[in-house]
């Protein structure tokens, strides 16, 4: 490149001209490497990754809604919601699609650009998937990205949910392959791979993450990671959960995880992936806003928003919008919706009160509703 063009290119031509190209090799040894920098090193080199992608000041907002909670037959050992364990967590059946359209029109209300809708399913089933692919279309019609997180997911499934504008499904490798049959017996690594693979064959957008704090070993957070980054195509969004520890589950008295080893889990992921939105996701509850900020700083750009996440505790939302004031940040924008999505959002809204109209017995309310969150 010339001078003159080298001075009248754009940031971004620029930046793709330096940019080395995303990998999908990595091996667990640099990855343990990356992870072992000098603490400044790490963050230095995180927070220059993410600069050449996003706006350092803006955060991607997520809220969560547990659309079936509780008496899961998997047996994850850091969940509230197995059926496994007794957690002391009320159950409650798949709520009804009106009852989730409400509470995406107050997460939206507070500045939620994505509305993530969870179930303590080992995966959906025939009965329950006219009703959730409702929720998807009543969800995106209402001009917010949408997410799911339903457990595994058949190819048909993957399509139908496609199909009906799903934008992003959630299923998390959750830690290494080796560490996995520690954690988990009744579902494999393996089939969690093949979901994913039936998510992005069907063309949605992944979401997938782990959780740290479960007793791994440093070698485990590089194996989390070297899978997620050497998965064909870059997860979108990669949650990085800190464990809630949660009374009556086999992981209640595991170690304190040292909250710089995740910081430092953080930044290895915005370097493997830079692409991608990491998020700062569960367990903030216990981080100080220090920690926060410096999970920032290392290239989280994503979190759940709202008091509560699908069982647990989330930070008060007035607490996130102080900490957002401190440090500058602000909510990251999503595009507007054009002519055909508002299109399908009509369609949506008609189709659903024809179910509506079929389902609802309105004198037997099932579910009590959650109050919505501040202002972000
Ligand atoms: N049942 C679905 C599944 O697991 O595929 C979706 C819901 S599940 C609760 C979603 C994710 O939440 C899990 O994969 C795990 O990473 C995270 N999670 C669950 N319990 C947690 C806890 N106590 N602390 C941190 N993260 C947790
Ligand atoms: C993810 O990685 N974390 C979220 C979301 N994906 C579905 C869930 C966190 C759950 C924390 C425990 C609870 O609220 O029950
Ligand atoms: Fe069930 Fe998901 Fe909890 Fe595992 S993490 S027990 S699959 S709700």
């Amino acid at each position: 490149m010339d001078e003159l063009t080298k001075m009248t290119a754009t940031p971004d031509s620029r930046t793709a001209a330096a940019a080395p190209a995303t990998r999908h090799d990595w091996q667990r040894g640099e990855i343990e490497a990356l992870l072992a920098l000098p603490f400044n090193d790490l963050l230095f080199r995180a927070q220059s990754v993410h600069r050449e992608h996003f706006d350092p000041n803006a955060v991607q907002i997520s809220t969560l809604l547990s659309i079936k909670t509780g008496a899961c037959p998997e047996d994850c050992k850091y969940c509230p919601q197995s059926g496994h364990y007794n957690t002391g967590l009320e159950r409650e059946k798949l709520l009804q699609v009106e009852a989730v359209l409400e509470q995406a029109r107050r997460a939206k209300e507070v500045g939620a650009s994505r509305f993530c809708m969870g179930a303590a399913w080992k995966h959906p089933s025939a009965k329950d998937m006219p009703y959730v692919l409702e929720m998807v279309k009543g969800v995106r019609a209402l001009g917010l990205e949408t997410c799911m997180t339903l457990g595994m997911l058949s190819r048909e499934q993957a399509e139908q949910l496609n199909d009906a504008g799903l934008d992003y499904y959630n299923h998390n490798l959750d830690t290494s392959p080796e560490y996995y049959g520690e954690i988990i017996t009744t579902r494999t690594y393996a089939d969690r791979l093949e979901t994913l693979d039936h998510v992005r064959q069907a063309g949605m957008k992944i979401c997938s993450g782990g959780i740290l704090g479960m007793g791994e070993s440093v070698n485990d957070r590089a194996g989390l990671l070297q899978q997620l980054a050497n998965l064909p195509t870059h997860p979108e969004s990669v949650p990085i959960n800190m464990l809630i520890r949660i009374q009556g589950t086999p992981l209640e008295h595991v170690e304190d995880l040292d909250p710089l080893d995740f910081i430092r889990t953080i930044a290895v992921a915005r370097i493997l992936m830079p692409r991608s939105h990491v998020r700062l996701a569960a367990g903030r509850e216990l981080m100080s806003d220090e920690t926060q900020a410096m999970a920032f700083f290392a290239g989280a750009n994503s979190i759940f928003y709202g008091e509560r996440l699908l069982t647990a505790q989330n930070p008060q939302a007035s607490h996130d919008k102080q900490l957002f004031d401190r440090l500058g940040l602000h909510p990251e924008q999503r595009e507007e919706v054009d002519d055909a999505t508002q299109e399908a959002a009509l369609q949506a809204q008609m189709a659903r009160a024809r179910l509506d109209a079929l389902t609802t017995d309105a004198s037997a309310p099932r579910h009590t509703t959650r109050g919505a969150a501040a202002d972000v």
